[in-house]
């Protein structure tokens, strides 16, 4: 199942907002395969829209996995587009616990933005 966040995009100057590009919604769905998360390889399923609905493509993702205790290299990795607005990557959950997925995202004309899941309970692995 996905779950759909909104997001502004762009930093409007204070006090100086030029023209109806300043802000443009963009909508990131996600899913997380397996699930419950496991330690081991994950799938991270992002899918990312306009508000209008339309799928945005050529988007660079990259995302940063980081366990919500001190002490612990980050883990990396980065997204294909595997369909129009549709992009997939696998990062591995190193530990069971809790952790916090910071995705990177870059649209083609050069907006970035940033946004935060938070994966609750990766199970230790079952072997
Ligand atoms: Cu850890």
């Amino acid at each position: 199942m996905f779950l759909l966040a909104a997001l502004s995009v762009g930093t409007p100057l204070a006090g100086c907002r030029k023209g109806a590009e300043a802000q443009t919604d963009v909508l990131i769905a996600h899913e997380i395969t397996p699930q419950p998360p496991a330690v081991g390889v994950a799938t991270v399923s992002l899918k990312v829209t306009d508000e209008a609905g339309r799928s945005l493509t050529g988007a660079k993702i990259k995302i940063e996995g980081n366990m919500s205790h001190a002490g612990m290299a980050p883990v990396f990795a980065e997204a294909g587009e595997v369909a129009p607005g549709r992009y997939l990557a696998h990062l591995e959950f190193n530990m069971s616990g809790d952790w916090v997925l910071l995705i990177d995202l870059t649209l083609p004309d050069g907006r970035r933005l940033q946004r935060q899941l938070e994966v609750k309970g990766v199970r230790p692995d079952d072997g």
